[in-house]
């Protein structure tokens, strides 16, 4: 969104990120995203975003006024245990596309998602419903205009829109549709996100993990193209 060139490095989640020299020398959880600015090194992407805006001034994303400020963190803290709960739709419905295991009953389920993450659709279905009465206030997340709330919240409900990924169903959340739109306005929203449309709707994905590894390379030559466009310091 703001032309900052940057080098884009695909890892893996499950094994580069597992590797010692990751979890040294860049993030001891072994989680992705990480960042290395100059040799400054940072996870989480919320602590990432946030620098990035401070060292850049981008006050419109993060909003120098205390107010405005505080109700973008309100976000942010509510995020990580109420909209990032919305991954287990995505990895339930993707999981047996991955091992490619046709018809999985719940006893399969049980076995191969995360102990945590099973019944956990109330708190999803809070979630969003607490994001549509936020957005049945304003334009955007933390207020009329796009910030860092908006940003985090969309990475993670976005994918899941029925002409993405399919499986989250958003009908019964009409703010949460509306929004949708505006996002998809944003400066490189197609760029950013090549690997949606690449990867389609997972209920019908074929080829298990080969087919999302070949989809997260293919968008990350996009990214990569892009970036070379932007204008170098
Ligand atoms: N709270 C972290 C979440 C990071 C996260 O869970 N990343 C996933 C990929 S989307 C990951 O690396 N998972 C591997 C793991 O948990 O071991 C953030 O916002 O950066």
């Amino acid at each position: 969104m703001k032309k900052l060139p940057f080098e884009f490095v695909m890892t893996s989640q499950n094994k580069a990120a597992k590797q010692p020299e990751y979890l040294t020398a860049v993030n001891p959880r072994g989680t992705i995203p990480a960042i290395d600015d100059n040799g400054v090194v940072l996870w989480e992407s919320h602590a990432i975003l946030i620098y990035l805006c401070e060292k850049y001034g981008w006050n419109d994303l993060w909003p120098a006024d205390l107010v405005a400020r505080a109700k973008v963190n309100q976000y942010l803290h509510f995020h990580h245990r109420n909209t990032r709960e919305v991954v287990v739709q995505w990895s339930r419905a993707l999981w047996p596309a991955v091992f490619e295991v046709e018809n999985p009953d719940e006893t399969w389920f049980r076995r191969n998602t995360f102990a945590g993450l099973q019944n956990n659709s109330r708190v999803v279905n809070d979630a969003l419903e607490i994001i549509d009465r936020m957005l049945a206030n304003s334009a955007f997340i933390a207020g009329p205009t796009v910030t860092l709330a908006d940003i985090s919240a969309y990475e993670e409900l976005g994918q899941n829109q029925q002409k993405y990924a399919n499986c989250t169903d958003y009908k019964k959340y009409p703010n949460i549709t509306r929004w949708f739109i505006e996002m998809e306005k944003l400066p490189f929203h197609r760029e950013a996100h090549a690997v949606w449309p690449l990867i389609g709707d997972i209920n019908q994905l074929r080829g298990g993990m080969g087919t999302i590894s070949s989809a997260n390379k293919q968008a990350a030559t996009v990214l990569r193209e892009t970036v070379t466009q932007f204008p170098q310091s």
